[in-house]
């Protein structure tokens, strides 16, 4: 009989990249537009900035927070607040649309009963990018990150435990969802300089959710 499956046994909307990491393609397709509302919404009480790295250099993707902490960076290092610094404010609350689409995702994944503390909103446009890098800030080593592409398509960069690991280039697209946590958690990852395009929901931008348990 031929298998809907293929060899990994995933279905072939799901590719996996390794133990602990999976690349749901279109997961999050039929919430998108109800997501990207919420993140408009989120943009008007705590609106997109370019952040500072503690090396003072300004970060060419826009960033905004909402849930419990957000990560911001500036001069003094990275971390977790539960303020956004520009306002004193709390972050806006998440979402219930984003919860369930992280909650799922990340079962899908493997990683049942996930309870994100925090939802990492990133805007790029065109040449917009994140180097090669790994999410090290959370107290909580296994749990996964989910990341939610929005938009404009993007090449996102797949590396391996170490900086000098083979990187893959993955297409990622309006809708797609990756989840790598327990043994994947600390892969090297990035997102390639954005390429210049249009998007019905997003005009020239692309939008990615990263949603992160942090204790
Ligand atoms: C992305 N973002 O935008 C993936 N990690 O597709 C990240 O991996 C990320 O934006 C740590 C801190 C900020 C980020
Ligand atoms: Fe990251």
């Amino acid at each position: 009989m031929v298998s809907l499956f293929d060899s990994q046994g995933l279905p072939p909307s799901e590719e996996r990249l390794e133990e602990g990491a999976v690349l749901l393609r279109g997961f999050a397709a039929a919430e998108a537009p109800a997501l990207l509302e919420e993140v408009a919404r989120i943009a008007q009480t705590a609106p997109f900035r370019h952040l500072v790295t503690p090396g003072g250099y300004g970060m060419s993707v826009a960033m905004t927070n909402c849930g419990r902490v957000g990560w911001v960076s500036d001069r003094n290092g990275y971390r977790y607040d539960p303020v956004d610094p520009d306002s004193g404010a709390p972050w806006p609350v998440m979402p219930g649309v984003f919860l369930d689409v992280a909650v799922r995702a990340a079962a899908a994944g493997g990683f049942a009963g996930y309870d994100p503390d925090a939802c990492l909103i990133n805007r790029y446009v065109e040449g917009a990018k994140l180097g090669l890098h790994q999410d090290r800030d959370e107290k909580d080593a296994w749990a996964p990150i989910v990341s939610v592409s929005l938009g404009l398509p993007a090449v996102f960069l797949w590396g391996g435990k170490r900086r000098a690991d083979p990187v893959r280039r993955l297409r990622v697209e309006h809708g797609d969802v990756a989840v790598w946590g327990g043994p994947a958690r600390f892969v090297y990852h990035g997102v390639a300089p954005l390429r210049h395009g249009q998007h019905p929901l997003t005009a020239g931008a692309r939008i990615n959710l990263t949603f992160r348990k942090v204790f």
